[in-house]
C-alpha cells in the first residue's frame, strides 16, 4: 500500500462543485481509499491573469495502484468532468488532477514526473498539503511544514469544507 497526495484544481464551470465531484470520484477509484482531504481553498491564478480565480485542494490516497495506473484513473476522471486539453499552458480548466507525491518515489518518465515539478513554488499546493500532512518530507528531505511557512500566500484563503462521502 502506498500513500499518494493528489492536487485538485478548477477554475471553470462552478469550481467549488467540480472539486467536490472530483473528491467523490476519486473516492470510487479501485484498490484505493481517501485517508485525508484538505479544506477547499480559493486561489489567484498562477500564469495568465486573464482567467478566473481557482479553487484548489489536496487529498491523501492510500492505494495499491501503481503510479501510472493511478494517473490513468485520474485522467479518466478529468475527462468525465468534461476537460478539453487546449495546450495553452497554465490556462483555464474544468478539472486538473496532479499526483504531487507517491510515497518517497522519484519518477522522471515520459508520462509522469513525481514529485510534481511545481509543488514547492505553489502556495495552492503547499498550504493545503501542510494542512493534512505537515510532518511529511519530500524525497529531497525538505519538510512540508517548513516549505509552506516560507511561501507567500498570494491571497490564498480557505473557502469551505469538502465532504468525504
Ligand atoms: N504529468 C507529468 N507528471 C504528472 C503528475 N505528477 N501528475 C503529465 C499528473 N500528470 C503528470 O498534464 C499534462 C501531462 O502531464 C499529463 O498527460 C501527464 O502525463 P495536463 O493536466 O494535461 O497539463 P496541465 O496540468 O495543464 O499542465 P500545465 O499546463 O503544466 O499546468 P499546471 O502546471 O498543472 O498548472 N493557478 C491556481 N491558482 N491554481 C491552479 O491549480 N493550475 C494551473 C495549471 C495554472 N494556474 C493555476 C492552477
Ligand atoms: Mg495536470
Amino acid at each position: 500500500m502506498a500513500t499518494a497526495y493528489i492536487g485538485l484544481g478548477s477554475n471553470l464551470a462552478e469550481p467549488a462543485k467540480q472539486i467536490q465531484l472530483a473528491v467523490d470520484a476519486i473516492g470510487t477509484v479501485a484498490q484505493s481509499r481517501i485517508s485525508a482531504v484538505s479544506s477547499l481553498y480559493f486561489s489567484r491564478p498562477m500564469g495568465p491573469q486573464d482567467q478566473p480565480d481557482y479553487m484548489n485542494a489536496v487529498l491523501a490516497l492510500e492505494t495499491e495502484l501503481t503510479p501510472l495506473a493511478l494517473l490513468d484513473a485520474l485522467q479518466a476522471i478529468e475527462q468525465q468532468a468534461g476537460r478539453v486539453r487546449k495546450g495553452n499552458r497554465w490556462g483555464p480548466r474544468i478539472l486538473d488532477l496532479d499526483i504531487i507525491l507517491y510515497d518517497a518515489q522519484v519518477i522522471n518518465s515520459e508520462r509522469l514526473i513525481i514529485p510534481h515539478y511545481g509543488m514547492t513554488e505553489r502556495e495552492f499546493v503547499l498550504l493545503p498539503l501542510a494542512e493534512i500532512a505537515p510532518q511529511l518530507s519530500l524525497p529531497s528531505g525538505e519538510l512540508v511544514s517548513d516549505l509552506s511557512k516560507a511561501i507567500a500566500t498570494n491571497g490564498l484563503k480557505i473557502y469551505g469544507k469538502l465532504q468525504l462521502n
